[in-house]
């Protein structure tokens, strides 16, 4: 029996609240892919209707403390010194295709120190949850990042630049290079389950570029506390600032930074 933080138990508790509703919209997306107008506009409410109950749930237990969302933006709370980080769906275009692979992510920032996530993949009742110096757990499962060691046997998640969205050839450039080094490469969708499946030792690192605060935040507690290592594209701890991201086992996390940042050379 793991033995949670008060802090971890509201966490959970909003998330568990949130998945809620977004369940019954993931439900009806999958109905809405046939109509001609599509489902976009019902995710933006299923989005916007998870994070309303995310933050009244969390306010109601620290009144203080501030907001960075997906969707509000940034709100200042009383206490300077915490703020919740959200995203109420994780992979979004997933959940607007009716694709299994989305999440609720919650982080906690103290003093400018990402301090707890919580990552919850509903559709599979799994529970991604961490808090600084207390380890990561998936449900009751202590986590571990995977232990391997040559690049050769491992797998690796990654983000793809889309339409409207900047780096494309500097990705393809990355991609050439990591290609023929791993045993694989997949594209989940969701950086807060990316990071996830790293801590989980379900993938052995993870890199992308352009990604938002509120993605990676909850992730980068979990790899910390499961013994991985996170950095942005310059080995430094400013992701959130940067949107580029490393994470990897502690074997493997040099060597993928190396490997990236040659290939941008
Ligand atoms: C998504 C990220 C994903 C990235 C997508 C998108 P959203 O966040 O989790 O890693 O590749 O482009 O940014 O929009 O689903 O919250």
């Amino acid at each position: 029996m793991v033995i949670r933080s008060a802090l971890l138990n509201v966490m959970m508790a909003a998330a568990r609240k949130a998945a809620r509703s977004l369940l019954r919209d993931y439900g009806e997306v999958e109905n809405l892919q046939v109509s001609r107008k599509g489902p976009a506009d019902f995710v933006s409410s299923a989005d916007l209707k998870a994070e309303k109950t995310l933050r009244a749930e969390l306010k109601k237990a620290r009144p203080g403390f501030g907001f960075l969302l997906e969707e509000g933006g940034e709100v200042a709370g009383d206490d300077k010194s915490q703020r919740w980080i959200i995203d109420p769906i994780d992979g979004t275009t997933n959940f607007l295709h009716g694709i299994p692979n989305f999440c609720i992510s919650i982080a906690l920032e103290r003093d400018g120190e990402l301090v707890a996530g919580v990552v919850y993949q509903p559709l599979g009742d799994e529970m991604f949850h961490a808090e600084k110096g207390a380890g990561a757990f998936l449900n009751e499962r202590r986590l571990r990042v995977s232990a391997r060691r040559k690049l050769e046997d491992t797998l690796i998640a990654t983000g793809i630049p889309f339409h409207g969205r900047p780096g494309h050839e500097v990705f393809l450039k990355e991609l050439a290079a990591v290609m023929p080094t791993v045993a694989g490469i997949r594209r989940f969708g969701s950086a807060a389950l990316d990071l996830a499946y790293v801590a989980a030792g379900r993938c052995d690192g993870y890199w992308e570029a352009g990604i938002k605060p509120w993605d990676i935040a909850a992730g980068v507690v979990l790899v910390r506390e499961s013994g991985g290592y996170v950095t942005d594209y310059d080995g430094g701890s400013r992701m959130l600032d940067t949107g580029e991201i490393v994470a990897a086992n502690d074997h493997l996390h040099q060597s993928l930074l190396r490997l990236l940042k040659t290939a941008r050379a």
